[in-house]
Order: C-alpha cells, then sequence, then structure tokens
C-alpha cells in the first residue's frame, strides 16, 4: 500500500517527459509513456490519509500540493514545475498532488509530505487563511516551506521559510491605469474576481480599486464579483452584469481565464469586446495575446507562471540550510493590443 501509493505519486514526474516548460523545448528522445493516473487526484482522495515513505536516495525530494486546473495559467505553472523535475530527475525527486481547487485537499498533501519526511513543501495556498495548524506541522517536522504564487495570512508569518510570487497589488493598479487611459478618464467598469479569499484576488483588487479611486475619480466600479478564476464562470457572471447594466464601458478580469469568458458573453450579447466594452485581464496567457492580435481584448497584466527552476533552487538551498528573502517577487510585464503580435510567439504558456 505505502509502496504503491509512493510508486503513483511519483509517476507524475514521468508524465512531465511528455510537456514541456516554459520556455523550454520537448526532450527529443520520447519518454516512456505511463498510463496511470495522475498521483495527485489519487493521492489526497483517499481515506484517511495515507502515509509513504522518503525515498531512499540523497536527491532532493519536494512535495507540490498543487491546487487544481482552474486557468491557463495555472496548467502553464504545472507543467512547468513537472517538466523542470523531469529534466532533473538524478537530482531531484518530485511528489506531486492536484488539490482540485479545494483547501482540504491541499492541507491533506501537506500531511502525506511531513509523512514521507520530503526534504521542502511547496505550495500556492489557494486562498490566504485556514493555513496555521498544517504549517505548525511542518514547522515541528523541521520541513520548510515554500509559497508559491499566491501568500497566507499574517498570522502565519513566521510559519513559512519564503514566498515566489508576483506583486498583485502592482498587478492591479497596472491594470487600472490601462482601463483609466482606455475610457479617457471616465466611464462605468464591472469587475471580475478570482477565488474569495486566495491573495490573488484580494490583492489584485485592492490594487485596482486604489488606483481608480486615487487617480480617475471619474471611473465608477458599478459591480464587482467573483468568476473563480475559471473562464466558464468569467462568461456567467459577464451575462449577468450585461443583463443589470447597458452601460458598461470596460470589464477588468482578475485573470486572463475570465477576461476570454467575459469576451464570449460580450460577443453573444451583440456587442464588440474590445471596442463596444473594453477588456483587460491579468495572467499574459497566450490566449488573451490571440484576442488581442483579434482585436477583442485591450490588455494584460503579465503574472509569471515559470517558477519552477526558482522554486527547485530555493528548495536546495533551503534543504542545505540556507536562509532566504522573505519574498521572491517576480518581474511581470505589462502588455497591450499594441504588443500583442510581435509577443505573441514569445508566449510559452
Ligand atoms: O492569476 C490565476 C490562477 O495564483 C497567480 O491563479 C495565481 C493565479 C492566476 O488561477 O489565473
Amino acid at each position: 500500500m505505502k509502496r504503491s501509493l509512493l510508486a503513483l505519486m511519483l509517476s507524475a514526474t514521468m508524465g512531465a517527459l511528455l510537456m514541456t516548460g516554459c520556455g523550454q523545448t520537448a526532450p527529443t528522445e520520447a519518454a516512456p509513456a505511463t498510463t496511470e493516473a495522475p498521483a495527485a487526484t489519487e493521492a489526497v482522495a483517499e481515506e484517511p490519509a495515507p502515509t509513504a515513505e522518503k525515498p531512499e536516495n540523497e536527491k532532493l525530494v519536494v512535495g507540490f500540493a498543487q491546487i487544481g486546473q482552474e486557468s491557463g495559467w495555472r496548467d502553464g505553472e504545472t507543467n512547468d514545475i513537472q517538466w523542470y523535475a523531469a529534466q532533473h530527475t538524478d537530482t531531484i525527486d518530485l511528489v506531486f498532488a492536484d488539490a482540485q481547487q479545494k483547501q482540504e485537499n491541499q492541507i491533506k498533501a501537506i500531511r502525506n509530505f511531513i509523512d514521507m519526511g520530503v526534504d521542502v513543501i511547496a505550495f500556492p495556498p489557494v486562498v490566504e487563511t485556514g493555513w496555521e495548524a498544517v504549517l505548525t506541522e511542518c514547522q515541528e517536522a523541521g520541513i520548510p516551506v515554500i509559497l508559491v504564487d499566491r501568500g497566507v495570512d499574517e498570522s502565519c508569518a513566521d510559519l513559512y521559510a519564503t514566498q515566489i510570487s508576483s506583486d498583485f497589488i502592482w498587478e492591479g493598479a497596472q491594470a487600472a491605469d490601462m482601463v483609466g487611459e482606455l475610457l479617457g478618464g471616465s466611464g462605468k467598469v464591472v469587475e471580475l474576481e478570482g477565488t474569495v479569499g486566495a491573495s490573488a484576488a484580494n490583492e489584485r483588487k485592492q490594487g485596482f480599486d486604489d488606483e481608480l479611486a486615487a487617480k480617475y475619480p471619474d471611473i465608477e466600479i458599478v459591480a464587482s464579483q467573483t468568476g473563480d478564476f475559471t473562464r466558464a464562470l468569467g462568461k456567467e457572471v459577464m451575462e449577468s452584469f450585461l443583463k443589470s447594466y447597458d452601460d458598461i464601458d470596460a470589464v477588468f478580469a482578475h485573470n486572463d481565464d475570465m477576461a476570454l469568458g467575459a469576451i464570449e458573453a460580450i460577443k453573444e450579447a451583440g456587442l464588440k469586446p474590445g471596442v463596444d466594452i473594453k477588456v483587460v485581464g491579468c495572467d499574459g496567457v497566450k490566449g488573451a495575446f490571440e484576442a488581442m492580435v483579434a482585436g477583442e481584448m485591450n490588455g494584460t497584466v503579465e503574472c509569471n507562471p515559470c517558477l519552477a527552476a526558482q522554486v527547485f533552487d530555493a528548495a536546495a538551498r533551503l534543504k542545505a540550510g540556507e536562509t532566504l528573502d522573505k519574498w521572491i517577487v517576480s518581474n511581470d510585464g505589462v502588455y497591450t493590443q499594441e504588443d500583442a503580435e510581435a509577443e505573441l510567439p514569445n508566449r510559452t504558456y
């Protein structure tokens, strides 16, 4: 039982050989295909949470408890983490779990990693709150934790080693400046928020709302509601906004997937996205660049998901006992329709 679980979890690394990471090309030699289901789901779905043994080697063993598959951005990050580990199997063992959007599954996966005695645990906290107990368990077990791409609330500040992520407040403010310019300083805006309680949603909202209020007093946010970072919900919420308000000038979506959903809703309502209603998103996924080239989206604030090299480097340093900066901030760009065509071929996620 124990061994089969471990085998199943490690098989995720094998599967990753078939995909590519950010900016990298696929290995030329085809890797042996695996027919096993991804570790993730099965590893966290079992009840009670099973334990497994730490592989007996000197490799860097990292447990990664992924949130799920809500967006193109998230898939890009997963591919990058798995691809990188697959390229470094001589030095890295990745134990990957997919929590299917549930905090309780992330917590279960983290407890499994503690039982296995992994060297380092990395995860993007789906929401900011509710991590004290499990992070304290990590600390008591002497396993350093890397927060990847999202943060936790202040009460847990001493319970993790470092956070590798973008500056969401900056991203929100950049989006506000784009909307402000697109609208010439006045108009009505709707906002599609990310997952309720996620730092990426809370802080993008804070950055966007504060910047608009400070610099564009004649722009009004008439409605703001969660679309859970998914394209389907982004579309659904935009449909209801369009029914409630007939004078929307722009939509800011906390990620590009929701922006792409909103574009569909705007078209179905007989309006021209990018023209009648300006559309600004966050992430910088390929689909957003295609929409910008098509004139249906006006801008996106990049959020880099290509964090694998930094995550594994940080993990190696932590294993070696080093202390790292508490926040390792990504360098992100801002893109508009003007840059879209030239930049599209460079997008890797
Ligand atoms: O923007 C969104 C994803 O946490 C930064 O999560 C990440 C966000 C990203 O689902 O698309």
